[in-house]
């Protein structure tokens, strides 16, 4: 199409959600007016959520970076100077040549995670470039490692429960997700079960928008759900609410699990929960009697010290009560297996001079800027916000802060982390650009092709990674690769069966396209672990020095309703910090629409604990531990249980105050999966002097 042309055109959202919905963006005069759902699309049937109704203020946002720039005064200050694209090219490709020659090529590193998840922005030429380079190779575990982790120890391949087949099931457990407002196609699936009579029941440490709209909501106690879990085994163990069949066939180590589960009764796991043993009961027989019983896993309750056997455990379940055979049974956590692609074509690997790169995990990212020895040299961001999303912020920005680090930042906007580059390069919108998207949840691939004229100067990552590989004097084949033919080279990829059927073709034609799921069928024969069956007891585990079945560990930092806060490492306050409704982790957080439907950043506090400490309902409040301090707003409410705080959304620094959550959150690994421990913080609270605003530094 012509991108200066009137009228509606399909795209799709490039958000970091599950939903991966099909839009429809309607444009006059070289600007989106309105942004809807595109009512083909089987999953987005028209509806989309608030924020991406609001797109176009932030796509036409007149902060948008449209030139690329090099700074002139010191970091973090924001004093930059507008230079040519030639320039920025060279300069960096200049400094790369240098650094590999005088530290090696491993003193430079990307830093990357799904700020747009379309295939060619974050896993097509970028990878080629960092690969071709010989640079460290970043551990994107910011976000699910621990869960996906955990998972495959249980089911071994990365898929479950199919989202369409979830009308059909009876109880739906929304376990550690905020689905109202982070997939909220999943809740217009589940009305249509609970039209049928489906109950919803929410377990959470946060009667959370999800929570309100539930039938039933369980609050707990944080990293407690494994004992939770195991208290619902005891409950179908003992009751005998189990598939004895389904578990001799497709598992192994049931009776093993049988005997350990003994020792979880329901007061015991009530004790550690937080939950009365009468509602323990309940909602096992509620579970265990269902004939068809869903479970959503949320991201939020592996974002823990025990986040892995969180989700481990939690997926035995459904293999207990036989519910992988029944249509809409069973559970999810990631549906990213179906949709597999071609990721050798797209990132070749094979360009690395030395396969074995040293690798550095993104959520350490303020340690690894700490290292003497064989330092850090060379940060290039793109599709992420290091210094709002990353644990232990302040260090993070203290790295940051290091004036022999040259950081380059590809951004939209002038974000937290930006004012500390070295070079900014202006980046396109997706909406500017071709590419392919597939979805961790749904089963539908689109193509968006672009719709808007890109403003200024702005390139998309796709052409800045050709851009540099060839300054770099690399082979012209690979980092000259056009668009469609690395699209087609992803879709070309045997070895997924799912993917079969789908091609750029009819991408084209048809904009979204239905991964072939007759594969399905056989999923329980082929699962990929060990004994390719479900392994309730997992060798695995064992081999990696972790407990082989389901077992409840508490969090490093903190307490559980056995060990209370005067018992417990660290403060007496659990932080947990979730997404807000109207942010998309940190974007949006600068946009004047989305920030006012927000308001401000807020700690929500029970009675008990704002009366201890003298603490009223819109009080300033500071929050603080070791790790450093920040100022909120309180908000006096009973939606948690006693000893949990909560602060939802990534704010940008900012209203002439710290407030960026992660400055108190720990940069500690998981128990799998080496990921983030985000919602494994404490802290204390105190009344603000005189409720003035605190000056940031
Ligand atoms: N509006 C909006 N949508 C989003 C995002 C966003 O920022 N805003 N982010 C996107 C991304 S990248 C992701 S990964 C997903 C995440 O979306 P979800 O899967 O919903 O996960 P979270 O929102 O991180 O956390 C969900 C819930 O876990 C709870 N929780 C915390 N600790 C525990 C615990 O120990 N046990 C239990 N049971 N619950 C706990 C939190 O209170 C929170 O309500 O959402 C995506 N969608
Ligand atoms: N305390 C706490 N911290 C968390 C979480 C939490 O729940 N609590 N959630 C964690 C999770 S689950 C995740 S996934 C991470 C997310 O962390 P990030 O992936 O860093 O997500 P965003 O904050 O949305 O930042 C993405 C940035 O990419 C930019 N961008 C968008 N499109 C493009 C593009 O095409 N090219 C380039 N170059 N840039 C682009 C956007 O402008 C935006 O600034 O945060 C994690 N941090
Ligand atoms: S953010 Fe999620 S729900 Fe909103 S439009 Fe994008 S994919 Fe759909
Ligand atoms: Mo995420």
């Amino acid at each position: 199409m012509n991108k200066s042309e009137n009228g509606i055109f399909p795209a799709v959202c490039p958000l970091d959600c599950p939903d991966t919905c099909g839009l429809l963006v309607h444009k006059q005069d070289g600007k989106i007016v309105k942004v809807e759902g595109n009512p083909d699309h089987p999953i987005t049937q028209g509806a989309i959520c608030n924020k991406v109704r609001h797109m176009a203020e932030r796509v036409h946002h007149p902060e948008r970076l449209k030139h690329p720039l090099r700074r002139v005064g010191p970091k973090g200050e924001g004093r930059f100077e507008v230079i040519s694209w030639d320039e920025a090219i060279s300069e960096i490709a200049g400094k790369y040549k240098q650094l590999a020659a005088e530290y090696g090529p491993e003193s430079i590193m990307p830093y990357s995670f799904y700020g747009n998840m379309g295939v060619l922005s974050v896993e097509g030429m970028d990878r080629r470039f960092f690969h071709a380079l010989g640079a460290s190779r970043l551990e994107r575990t910011i976000c699910s490692a621990a869960g996906v982790a955990g998972w495959k120890y249980t089911m071994g391949f990365r898929g479950g429960t199919s989202p369409e087949d979830t009308v059909n099931a009876d109880v739906i457990l929304v376990w550690g997700g905020n689905i109202v407002s982070t997939n909220m196609h999943q809740v217009v699936l589940a009305e249509k079960a609970r039209k049928r009579g489906a109950k919803v029941v929410v377990i959470d440490v946060h009667r959370n928008r999800t929570a309100q709209w539930a039938d039933w909501f369980l609050p707990l106690y944080p990293g407690t759900d494994t004992a939770l879990a195991l208290g619902l085994m005891h409950i179908l163990f003992r009751d005998g609410m189990t598939d004895d069949a389904f578990m001799e066939r497709y598992t192994v180590g049931y009776r093993e699990l049988r005997e350990h589960a003994a020792a979880y009764p329901p007061e015991l796991v009530s004790d550690i929960t937080g939950i009365p043993a009468a509602d323990i009961e309940k909602l096992a027989r509620l579970y265990g009697e269902a004939a068809v019983s869903y479970i959503h896993i949320g991201n939020g309750l592996q974002h823990h010290d025990n986040g892995g056997m969180n989700v481990r455990t939690i997926a035995c379940l459904p293999a207990l009560t036989g519910q992988w055979l029944k249509q809409g049974g069973g559970a999810f956590r990631d549906n990213g297996g179906y949709a597999s692609m071609n990721s050798r074509s797209l990132q070749r690997p094979e360009l690395q001079p030395d396969a074995r790169v040293r690798a550095i995990n993104m959520n350490r990212i303020g340690e690894a800027l700490e290292m003497t020895e064989q330092p850090l040299k060379s940060l290039f961001v793109y599709c992420s916000n290091p210094l709002v999303v990353a644990p232990d912020a302040e260090r993070v920005r203290a790295g940051f802060a290091r004036e022999d680090l040259f950081t380059v930042v590809h951004e939209l906007f002038m974000t937290d982390t930006a004012l500390y580059a070295d070079i900014v390069l202006p980046a396109t919108s997706s909406f500017e650009n071709t590419d392919l998207y597939s979805s961790y949840w749904h089963h539908y691939i689109q193509l968006q092709e672009p719709v808007l004229e890109a403003p200024g100067e702005c390139k998309s990552n796709r052409e800045v990674f050709s851009l540099l590989g060839l300054a770099m004097g690399y082979d012209p084949e690979v980092f000259g690769q056009s668009e469609l033919a690395m699209i087609r080279e992803a879709l070309d990829y045997p070895r997924n069966p799912y993917l079969n059927g789908v091609t750029l073709e009819r991408l084209r034609a048809e904009r979204h396209v239905k991964l072939d799921m007759t594969p399905k069928a056989a999923y329980l024969d082929h699962l990929p672990t060990a004994s390719g069956r479900i392994e309730l007891y997992s060798k695995s585990m064992e081999l990696a020095g972790l407990p082989p079945l389901p077992t409840y560990t508490p969090l490093k930092e903190g307490y559980d309703g056995l060990r209370r806060p005067e018992q417990g490492t660290g403060y007496p306050l659990m932080f947990i910090s979730p997404p807000n409704h109207n942010f998309l982790n940190s974007t949006f957080g600068n946009v004047e629409k989305h920030r006012k439907m927000e308001k401000r950043p807020l700690l929500q506090i029970h009675p008990e604990d704002a009366g201890a400490r003298c603490i009223e309902d819109g009080d300033e409040v500071i929050v603080f531990n070791g790790r450093g301090d920040i100022s909120l707003t309180a908000m006096v409410t009973d939606k948690m249980l006693p000893g949990t705080v909560i602060s939802q959304g990534l704010w940008w620094e900012g209203d002439g105050r710290r407030q960026r959550v992660n400055i108190l959150t720990p940069d500690r690994l998981s128990d799998m999966g080496q990921g983030a421990t985000f919602f494994s913080a404490t802290v204390e609270v105190k009344r603000q002097a005189g409720n003035r605003p605190l000056l940031s530094e």
